[in-house]
């Protein structure tokens, strides 16, 4: 059976949504952050090096990274489903979506989070950090007019990487001002496992 090693308030949520959504039997091991670190206990680098979630263990092997497990998970179980026909303009549409959610769209968000903790002026990064947010909202928000789903009209890998990005922006108050985001995270709640996933990951948290 696959294991999600899964940390409270983390990346991994897109995972237990998208194996919510699969229908397959898995078992998930909690890990708690540190309460004042905010970090992944120690235990999870028995699991892989990095000691990060989401990895998964399955078929004998350890997965990390959220985009590379959402790959292998909808490649094995249902490609046909959540994934548009490899080689497809859909497909390269797909993938760029994946690579965007923990690249382009992450970083800024991370370092607006990060900046909060340390509660002091930046000279540069907070300036940075802003205006990329900015980007990567408008982006999002452009690429979503008309559209119930990233790619494809239909739900991929790509949305179950972007809502945890749309979470992010929700939680920070910015995503009102953007109608196509707003209906897009209204479409993504359609989906009974995505209440599911949000019960679950309460449950650990
Ligand atoms: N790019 C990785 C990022 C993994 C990552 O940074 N996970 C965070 C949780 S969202 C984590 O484990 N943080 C705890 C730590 O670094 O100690 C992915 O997409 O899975």
């Amino acid at each position: 059976m696959i294991k999600l090693h899964h940390l409270n308030k983390s990346r991994s949520k897109r995972i237990i949504w998208l194996l919510e959504e699969l229908g397959i039997e898995y078992q998930v091991v909690p890990y708690q952050r540190d309460s004042v670190t905010f970090l992944a206990p120690p235990e999870l680098k028995n699991i892989h090096p990095l000691g990060k979630s989401p990895v998964i263990e399955d078929a004998g092997m350890v997965i990390a990274e959220s985009g590379a497990i959402t790959e292998y998970l909808i490649d094995k179980y249902a490609a046909e489903q959540f994934s548009p026909v490899k080689g497809s303009k859909d497909f390269v549409e797909y993938s760029q979506w994946i690579h965007f959610a923990e690249s382009s769209a992450i970083l800024p968000l991370l370092l607006k989070m990060f900046i909060s903790k340390d509660g002091c002026k930046t000279n540069y990064v907070e300036g940075y950090a802003d205006a990329e947010i900015a980007k990567v909202i408008s982006y999002l928000d452009q690429s979503l007019q008309g559209k119930r789903y990233l790619v494809a009209d239909k739900l991929t890998g790509a949305d179950f990487m972007i809502s945890f990005i749309i979470e992010i922006v929700k939680n920070n108050g910015q995503l009102d001002n953007f109608p196509n985001l707003v209906a897009y995270a209204k479409q993504l709640e359609t989906h009974d496992s995505f209440h599911k996933a949000d019960e679950i990951e309460a449950s650990y948290s």
